[in-house]
């Protein structure tokens, strides 16, 4: 099932620099942390250790599990069924030359099951980019259009997909047309607020035109998920505050959210 991070979104050209990478209040994570099939909300709050706040349902309250992981430095985190067994797990990318990820396997404190090297800088962007069942490493870098470099294994090597798509906006991926595998998109926010989201997404790891385009939501932070267990990813928007209030949309189409609530701060 796909799981995909992404999170609190830099402005483009932004790449490189970890720190803007985080939303004010936190990062913004989904994904399926118990195996259910159903992806819900997660907030990571770096320090020493970080810390991984996860739910199991797409509701108001509290988190379900509690995890430390790494600590220290600049990290960005990221999730993803690096072993393919079901369930989404936590993971970092510590950025540099190369970036190294630091992926476990279980929603529990501990080290690292899998550490890799992998590109340089960019966005991290996590997917099940082949359909094998385990979600694999990727980055984006930023231009016009911009290059996705994606990786079918979590091991050290060069990119197995590159691919240009779009420009201007925030690369995400996701199993859009329930196939199986997890494909690239962007959405472009208006930076004044006053035009609704637009999402634009492609259903193959290739350079082209989007397939399916649509609006939804206004601003926010976007997160990606399977929020009610239909095999496809969908859209969601975290509106930061004290707290955190979370619309999560259903099918790839305008329209409101189909579920709110809130969560974290
Ligand atoms: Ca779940
Ligand atoms: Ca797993
Ligand atoms: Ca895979
Ligand atoms: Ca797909």
């Amino acid at each position: 099932m796909a799981a995909v991070s992404l999170l609190a979104a830099p402005a483009a050209g932004a790449e490189g620099d970890p720190s803007v990478l985080q939303a004010s209040n936190g990062y913004h994570l989904s994904g399926d942390w118990d195996g259910d099939g159903v992806d819900t909300p997660g907030v990571f709050r770096p320090g020493s250790p970080n810390t991984y706040y996860l739910r199991n349902s797409n509701s108001s309250g509290v988190a379900d599990i509690t995890v430390s992981f790494g600590g220290g430095g600049s990290v960005f985190p990221i999730v993803g069924d690096w072993d393919g067994d079901g369930d989404d797990t936590i993971g970092l990318v510590a950025f540099g030359s190369p970036n190294r990820y630091f992926l476990r396997n279980s929603n529990t404190s501990g080290v690292a099951d899998i550490t890799v090297t992998y590109g340089s800088y960019g966005y991290p962007l996590i997917g099940d980019w082949d359909g094998d069942g385990d979600d694999t490493i990727g980055l984006v870098a930023f231009g016009s259009p911009n290059t996705y470099y994606l990786r079918n294994s979590n091991t050290s090597g060069a990119a197995n997909i590159t691919l240009n798509y779009g420009g201007e906006g925030f690369p995400i991926a996701g199993d859009w047309d329930a196939d199986g595998d997890d494909t690239v998109g962007l959405v472009r926010f208006d930076a004044n607020g006053v035009v609704d989201n637009r999402w634009f997404l492609r259903n193959t790891n290739s350079s082209g035109i989007a397939d399916v385009t649509f609006d939804y939501g206004r601003g926010g932070l976007e997160v990606i998920g399977d929020w009610d267990n239909t095999g496809d990813d969908n859209p969601g928007l975290v509106y930061p505050g004290q707290p955190n209030w979370w619309d999560l949309r259903n099918s790839n189409t305008t329209g409101p959210a189909d579920t709110s609530f809130t969560y974290g701060s």
